[in-house]
């Protein structure tokens, strides 16, 4: 029989073999009867004793060891209760921390130091160095939103030269998140970090300190850092309340006489004084002036920087002492006549509210 093409293949069976060539059955394979003794002989039982004895040993010195060394991890991270600089992760912040302020004061004075100054001092924009202003007002939350908003969101001022420095912004800004978080980081280091920065006037690299001073407590009786900078000189308003705890004796008269010596000095502005005062390039023209004493006067200032607000402010004794008398914040290029009230005799600074590096002396005699 054979297969036919394209039908199922022919079952095949088996062929029987004859009884002659079928292997005759094995005999089982037997091992002596001692072999299957299950006893065990006195020297292996002891033997086996000692064995697990020495394993359990083992293990329980394994155990030992793995739980010592997670004890003695956990305070190698975390640090030793009372040991100081004993924590492995302080030592990895701190040295982040150094890392994220080196690159921030490139930054800053890369990109911020030509309106700010570098030492933040101010210049084109506010001061930023401040410890009341660092305190209060610059918190990282704060100057997370100026860096994305741009100037505009310190006074409103939708012409703020301060541009958007975030690419979060709209429009998207130069500096990335990390570039924003390091610049926050380098504004708010505290005076106790050390880094190493060029620096600009020497443009050697030098070791370096944060502004910020974590012990500085603002005296009681300082007024709070206003929310706009400008506030803190511009706003009329502001300057009675503010002049009146700063100079008792000379802020009752000085408001109302500034404003009743404009009749005074528009009869008598032949005899009365006139003191000329031009700003240009973030700078004063004059570094002394003279003044009558116990009259009232007249200060033309003349701002001759285009969009840069600059005002005049009197300071008793010294640029940095108690505030006398104010005017009014305006942007150059313009010219404003100030009234100054009468003022006792004495040396008195000059300076302006916006920059606290112009400055001058007034000589009252
Ligand atoms: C072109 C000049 C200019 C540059 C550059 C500049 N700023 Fe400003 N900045 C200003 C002015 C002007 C203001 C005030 C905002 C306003 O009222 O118009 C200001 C305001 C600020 C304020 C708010 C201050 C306060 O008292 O509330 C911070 C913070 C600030 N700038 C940080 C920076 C940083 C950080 C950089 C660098 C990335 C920078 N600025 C670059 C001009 C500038
Ligand atoms: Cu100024």
């Amino acid at each position: 029989m054979t297969d036919q093409p394209g039908q199922r293949p022919e079952e095949r069976l088996p062929v029987p073999r004859e009884p002659s060539e079928v292997a005759p059955p094995t005999e089982r394979f037997t091992a002596p009867l001692t072999a299957h003794s299950v006893g065990l002989s006195p020297e292996r039982a002891a033997k086996i004793v000692t064995q697990s004895a020495s394993a359990r040993w083992v293990a329980f010195l394994a155990v030992t060891i793995v739980a010592l060394f997670v004890i003695v991890y956990y305070f190698y991270d975390l640090g030793v209760p009372g040991v100081a600089d004993s924590s492995r992760l302080d030592k990895e912040v701190a040295a982040q921390q150094v890392t994220a302020v080196t690159e921030g004061y490139s930054l800053f004075e890369a990109n911020c130091a030509r309106c700010h100054g570098a030492q933040g001092q101010g210049g084109i924009g506010p001061v930023l160095n401040d410890q009341a202003k660092l305190l209060t007002h610059l918190t990282p939350g704060y100057l997370q939103s100026v860096l994305t908003v741009g100037g505009r969101y310190v006074c409103g001022d939708a012409n703020s030269l301060m541009p958007i420095w975030s690419d979060q912004g709209s429009p998207p800004g130069p500096l990335n998140y990390r570039n924003i978080q390091e610049l926050i980081a380098f504004l708010r280091a505290p005076s106790t970090l050390q880094f190493q920065g060029v620096d600009p006037t020497t443009g050697l690299t030098t070791t370096l300190k944060g502004w910020r001073d974590p012990a500085f407590v603002p005296a009681p009786s300082s007024t709070p850092v206003p929310n706009c900078w400008k506030d803190a000189f511009a706003s009329p308003s502001a300057a009675p309340s503010g002049a009146a705890s700063g100079a008792p004796s000379g802020a009752p008269s000085a408001a109302p006489s500034g404003s009743a010596a404009a009749s005074p000095a528009a009869s008598g502005g032949a005899t009365g004084t006139v003191l000329e005062l031009t700003a240009s390039g973030t700078a004063f023209d004059k570094t002394d002036l003279t003044a009558p004493a116990g009259v009232p006067f007249q200060i033309t200032f003349t701002n001759n920087d285009a969009g840069i607000p600059h005002n005049v402010v009197i300071h008793k004794d010294s640029p940095t002492g108690a505030v006398v008398w104010q005017g009014a914040i305006f942007s150059g290029v313009a010219t404003q006549t100030y009234d100054v009230p009468a003022l006792p005799a004495g040396t008195y600074g000059f300076a302006c509210g916006v920059h606290p590096n112009m400055t001058g002396t007034l000589t009252v005699k």
